[in-house]
């Protein structure tokens, strides 16, 4: 059985999700693609229909599933279509722009009494995070005290404005805190540079563990994304992005990459796999469901209101329906 899959959008994001589902995903097949601009669909869709109403290609008989990479600001109405139509969806990371949209849609699964929502919240499938969690879980450094973040990007992208940082970028570290460590998050104090960029972002854990961010949207050098998980028996952390060192004239570099795409590469390519798979087998994986894309979102807004308050900030989450328990 290949599943077929309709995707929105033909940016960056769209660009690797077509070709993870045209060469790296069995059991599923690129079925559709759609863009405002019927070009840049063409240019990723081979043999695939070429859509510009996103809508119509949710309603299409020959699209089973959808994988969103549209812009942030679309995906809370075209996840809410695929619910309609009960069609899986894999929505690019944030659910939604506001807490208000991501409820809304929580409510729409909890009433269809089945869920149908998973957030690219890809770190999730890193292999290095994987392991972090499989390491964490198994004991091998005692109990957690910190998870130390650095989330680093050379240059913010022009759309990215004032607190995007937060809703867009610093959401990985809210998913990866609560994936990884098990626990919600109770409070935050965030100090800002004052060029508004980068942030020192402190969070006190639910289960007594802290964690430190430095999210640094332009530090011009390269990507970087690292973690370390100190523990009271020990640290694990993450490995140095693979790349070949070179050795010329007294000096040994490696290099570094530009965006996100290279880093996660193999992220995103297991969370397809691993989607495609839950959809054909009905097993659910550990990818991020709606609730939590719903509540990275809320937290991601209160800190966005606060964040140049320079308190702690206290968070106030709802509690968990049982479709999702
Ligand atoms: C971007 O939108 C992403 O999702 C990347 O994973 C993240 O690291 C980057 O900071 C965001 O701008």
């Amino acid at each position: 059985m290949s599943i077929a899959v309709g995707l929105i959008g033909a940016g960056v994001m769209g660009k690797e999700h077509g070709r993870i589902l045209s060469m790296y995903t069995p059991n599923a097949h690129l079925a559709g693609v759609c863009d405002f601009d019927p070009e840049k669909a063409r240019s990723i869709a081979g043999k695939a229909n070429v859509f510009t109403d996103p809508l119509d290609l949710i309603a299409s008989q020959d699209i089973d599933a959808v994988l969103i990479a549209s812009p942030d600001s679309t995906h809370a109405e075209l996840v809410q279509a695929c619910i309609a139509a009960e069609k899986p969806v894999l929505c690019e990371k944030p659910l939604a722009m506001t807490a208000e949209q991501a409820r809304l849609i929580v409510e729409a699964e909890c009433k269809k009494g089945r869920s149908f929502v998973q957030v690219g919240y890809m770190r999730r499938f890193d292999p290095g995070y994987v392991e972090l969690k499989r390491l964490l879980d198994a004991d091998a450094i005692g109990k957690p005290e910190i998870l130390h973040n650095l989330h680093r990007n050379p240059v913010a992208p022009d759309w990215m404005t004032g607190d995007m940082l937060i809703t867009n970028a610093f959401v990985h570290e809210i998913d990866v805190m609560r994936w990884l460590m098990g626990t919600e998050l109770d409070s935050v104090r965030i100090t800002v540079a004052e060029k508004g960029d980068p942030m020192l972002i402190v969070t006190r854990l639910t289960n007594g563990a802290m964690s430190s961010t430095e999210l640094y949207m332009n530090c011009k050098f390269g990507y970087q994304v690292h973690a370390e998980l100190v523990g009271d028996e020990g640290t694990i952390a993450l490995p140095d992005f693979a790349s070949p060192i070179v050795n010329k004239s007294g000096c040994r570099t490696a290099n570094v990459p530009l965006n996100w795409v290279p880093r996660f590469v193999e992220a995103y390519q297991a969370q397809t796999r691993s989607w495609v798979h839950s959809i054909t087998s009905g097993v659910p994986n550990h990818g991020a469901t709606a609730w939590d894309g719903y509540i990275t979102t809320l937290i991601a807004e209160q800190l966005a209101e606060q964040c140049n308050s320079d308190q702690t900030i206290l968070l106030g989450l709802p509690s968990r329906p049982s479709l999702y328990r």
